[in-house]
């Protein structure tokens, strides 16, 4: 066999990394390649594969293949599909809207309220309104956290009440005054024709009514809640996902801080 195959060959494929021109990168940089995945509502077979292939080229994919199908149900097919996307964006022009708190552990956490705030802040939370998803506010709340971070209940400075589920928002508020609460936090999970942004509001209205938006801290949070939008909505501070509890306990702590130190001006 000739020698030649096994010998080592000098790149000839692009590594130019420009950051005003960013695009997917699978296999090599600049290549484009993306998986993604949608369903079609026509039946499943070879004229379903292509119309998949054709909204891929109308998507700006190159290439476009359908790497996987299956019929979810008579009438509908779902794609796992693979293309080469055309298009690309300047990564020096992406500003992005963040909660302002630095952000602290635990023991800084808790040292910081004992110094400044020199008592416990009392935060009640829920996912709220019909939404059932309790494992992001538990995440952010409970005693063992996630992901090896612990939660609220876990801070020697919070008292955290975590309401769960399906919690109304004319519960949540008379929790919060029960408990004369600091801050309310807000679960978002499901968000299918914008409910999310529904319940959001209407917590904001009810608290406006009450006259006790401006006397509350609130946070919402969830997978697709984003700092913009909740501020967008009437909130303090929108969390979104990979968020931890040291992230909202950190924002409380040094917003009620603030919120003390403008008082006494
Ligand atoms: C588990 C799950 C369920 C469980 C929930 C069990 C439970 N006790 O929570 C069950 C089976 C009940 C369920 C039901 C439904 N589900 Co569901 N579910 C999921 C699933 C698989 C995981 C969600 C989860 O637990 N994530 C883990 C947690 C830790 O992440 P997280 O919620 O994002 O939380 C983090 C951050 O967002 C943030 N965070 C969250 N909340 C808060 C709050 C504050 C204040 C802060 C600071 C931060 C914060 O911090 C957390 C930690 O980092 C997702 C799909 C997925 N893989 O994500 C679908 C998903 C969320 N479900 C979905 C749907 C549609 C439903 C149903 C409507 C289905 C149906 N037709 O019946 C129902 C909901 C019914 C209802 N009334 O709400 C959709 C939502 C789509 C959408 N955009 O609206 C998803 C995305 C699945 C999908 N791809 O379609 N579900």
């Amino acid at each position: 066999m000739s020698e030649g195959l096994y010998k080592t060959r000098p790149c000839d494929f692009d590594q130019t990394l420009d950051l005003t021109r960013i695009k997917p990168y699978g296999d090599t940089m600049n290549d484009g390649k993306t998986q993604l995945s949608f369903t079609l509502p026509v039946p499943a077979g070879d004229e379903a594969v292509e119309a998949a292939r054709q909204l891929l080229r109308k998507m700006g994919f190159d290439n476009p293949q359908v790497v996987y199908y299956q019929e979810l149900k008579e009438g509908f097919t779902f794609f796992n599909c693979y293309g080469s996307y055309t298009g690309s964006i300047d990564y020096t022009q992406v500003h992005v809207p963040k909660v302002s708190s630095v952000k602290w552990d635990i023991s800084q956490t808790d040292t910081f309220i004992r110094e400044h705030i020199g008592r416990k802040i009392v935060v009640v939370g829920a996912s709220t309104g019909s939404d059932a998803h309790t494992v992001g506010i538990d995440a952010i709340m409970n005693m063992k956290g996630f992901a090896g971070r612990f939660g609220l209940e876990r801070y020697g400075m919070f008292e955290a009440v975590n309401m769960g589920s399906q919690v109304l928002n004319e519960e949540l508020i008379a929790k919060g005054i029960e408990k004369n609460a600091d801050a309310l936090l807000v679960s978002q999970t499901v968000t299918q024709k914008d409910v999310h942004i529904k319940n959001m509001v209407e917590l904001v209205e009810m608290l406006e009514a009450e006259g006790l938006r401006e006397k509350i801290i609130l946070c919402a949070g969830g997978p697709r809640i984003s700092h913009e939008l909740a501020k967008e909505l009437g909130y303090d501070a929108g969390f979104g996902m990979n968020t931890y509890a040291d992230d909202v306990a950190s924002f409380i702590a040094q917003e009620m801080d603030r919120r003390m130190n403008k008082n006494q001006l």
